[in-house]
């Protein structure tokens, strides 16, 4: 699968400073989009990734039973019907090596390699007020001279993996699931722990509970799950689905969360039992569409969300039937949607197995790692051979926090985000000019939406935005600070009414100690977003200063 194409080294020799027009960090679906665009419009750009190989969130978590909780045919770039139908998938949700393939095939068709530089980390990327130019240098002692610098880095890159002390102590094998090794990891017969049960753990769990020895599975807060249906495509099914491929280019950019599917009727036009059987039909779907398409209260109505609620955890409890799982798994202090609902397949199944056990954290926190497995408060230790940290990650902000960014007069990104989030549109940052950014908070590429019908979004406007400055010979752009107050005040004004606001998960960035708490996803729907950025564009960029 990996190949270990490394892109061409920088042109002029290793103690150089190579000159280019952009500079993208990633080579995954954002990446590979913005190095096409750009370098279509005849820039000189290159994309720099620490992976050996394309893929971004597809080459790194690779870990048992990865999957997108997306369509397969919806997870799809846009811009070419060609590409889009020269691959075929397997099934409605494919697995991570199916992906990576397609990823794979992707950098290929467009033939972005050649201008991809593979296995190389991006340090630190420095603002020059006098050139109005990006100083960047990588891991290797290169340093690049860019005017435009882009960061594609994915929300959710920057791995919690250093959480408990000890873990280097610890005689077995210990993986987060976003560094999980390229070649196969032997679980059979093996005591094996799982740390988190967000929608990467439980794909873990439904996946490995009949091969390991024994599971235990450490369990903070309960999570809403919801049954994927996924059949394997014949190849009617794929025609199908690419005759639909226009209908798909119309409908996803202008979703409330960039799926095919979207609200259709207000909750209070039903009677009860119209409700119901509405919710019986949408979780028949076996996709997200409960979540993220049945009634658009459930993200702000406490008593509509709390009887949607209910169908669930109802769904949850018929299907678990132990009341100790029952009290352990099924939420009941937040309601359904108000952070990420994963999709699962025998998933609640697996903790009626004889070899599972699902460990209480919630009052006893896991304490420490040593050498022989996990200890909870209680001084408890769980003898394990492999541990799985499913622990998630330090989204939106962490990719970038984790370079050092420094813009106008030297200020920092990483200080300044560790202070408050924000971002103008998720595009830009106040402070920091010519830097472009894709799947950063206050955008809908932050969580709540199709990451590709968002990122493309993204990675349009900013090539076009770029396009223009060229046409209008101008060299620097960089939002006002009214411009990203503005934009601050309206997504927290837009997040504030949700219930998402009020449940704590990585939504909010909770999951990060001393993280500022605010509602990483712009919630006003993709399809908003999107036209108040092509608002900002038909202006004329009103609102970012041009020089
Ligand atoms: P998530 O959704 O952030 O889940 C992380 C899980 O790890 C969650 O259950 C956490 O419990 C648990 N966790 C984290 N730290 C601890 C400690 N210290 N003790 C016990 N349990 C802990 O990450 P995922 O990778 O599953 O999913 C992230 C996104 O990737 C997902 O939404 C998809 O979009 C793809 P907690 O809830 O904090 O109590």
């Amino acid at each position: 699968m990996d190949n270990g194409t490394n892109g061409s080294a920088p042109s002029n020799g290793d103690a150089g400073t190579e000159t280019l027009d952009a500079l993208v960090i990633g080579a995954g679906v954002a990446g590979l989009y913005q190095l096409h665009l750009l370098r279509s419009q005849g820039l000189k750009v290159r994309a720099y990734d620490s992976a050996s190989n394309v893929g971004g969130t597809w080459y790194w978590n690779r870990y048992p039973g990865s999957k997108f909780d997306s369509e397969g045919y919806i997870y799809q770039y846009l811009f070419s019907e060609d590409l889009y139908k020269d691959w075929s998938w397997s099934q409605r949700f494919p697995g991570q090596e199916e992906i990576e393939r397609w990823m794979n095939y992707v950098a290929d068709r467009l033939d972005l390699r050649k201008d991809i530089q593979f296995s190389t980390k991006i340090e630190s990327a420095h603002y020059n007020e006098d050139t109005g130019r990006w100083t960047v240098r990588t891991d290797r002692g290169e340093t690049i001279d860019t005017q435009f610098l882009v960061t594609c880095c994915g929300m959710l890159s920057a791995p919690m993996d250093d959480l408990f002390p000890g873990q280097d102590s610890f005689k077995g094998q210990i993986f987060h699931t976003a560094k999980w090794p390229h070649e196969p990891v032997d679980l059979a017969g093996k005591r094996v722990g799982v740390i988190g049960i967000g929608a990467t753990g439980i794909q873990v769990i439904q996946t490995i509970a009949s091969e390991v020895g024994s599971l235990k599975v450490f369990v903070r807060t309960p999570q809403y799950v919801l049954p994927m249906k996924n059949p394997k495509y014949s190849p009617q099914d794929v025609e199908a689905y690419k005759a639909r491929f226009k209908e798909f280019q119309e409908i996803l950019p202008n979703t409330f969360t960039g799926f095919e599917y979207d609200f259709e009727c207000a909750w209070a036009d039903l009677t009860p039992e119209e409700r119901r059987a509405r919710l019986e039909d949408i979780y028949e779907n076996g996709s997200l569409k409960l979540w993220l398409a049945s009634f658009a209260e459930i993200f702000f109505v406490e008593e509509i969300s709390e009887e949607v609620s209910e169908f669930v955890r109802e769904k949850m409890r018929a299907r678990l039937k132990d009341e100790r799982l029952c009290d352990m798994l099924i939420p009941t202090d937040y309601w359904f949607g108000t952070h990420r609902v994963p999709l699962e397949s025998n998933y609640l199944e697996a903790y009626l197995r004889p070899n599972v056990e699902a460990v209480s954290v919630k009052d006893n926190p896991i304490e420490a790692v040593t050498p022989e497995g996990i200890q909870t408060a209680d001084g408890t230790v769980h003898e394990l051979d492999i541990i799985v940290m499913a622990t998630g990650f330090d989204a939106g902000t962490g990719a970038l926090t984790r370079i050092d960014i420094r813009g106008r007069g030297g200020r920092s990104l990483t200080e300044d985000w560790g202070r408050d989030i924000r971002t103008t549109m998720g595009l830009q940052v106040h402070g920091y000019p010519n830097m472009f950014t894709t799947a950063v908070p206050l955008a809908p590429s932050a969580a709540l939406c199709n990451m590709t019908t968002c990122l493309q979004q993204q990675a349009e406007w900013i090539s076009d935005c770029i396009q223009y400055m060229r046409e209008q010979n101008r060299t620097v752009i960089e939002p006002t600070a009214e411009t990203e107050e503005n934009w601050v005040a309206h997504h927290d004004e837009t997040a504030g009414a949700t219930l998402i606001a009020k449940t704590t998960s990585w939504y909010l960035g909770s999951n990060v100690p001393g993280k500022p708490r605010r509602v990483l996803s712009y919630c006003g729907g993709v399809g908003t977003y999107r036209q108040k950025c092509k608002e900002v564009a038909q202006s004329g960029y009103e609102g970012f200063a041009m020089q």
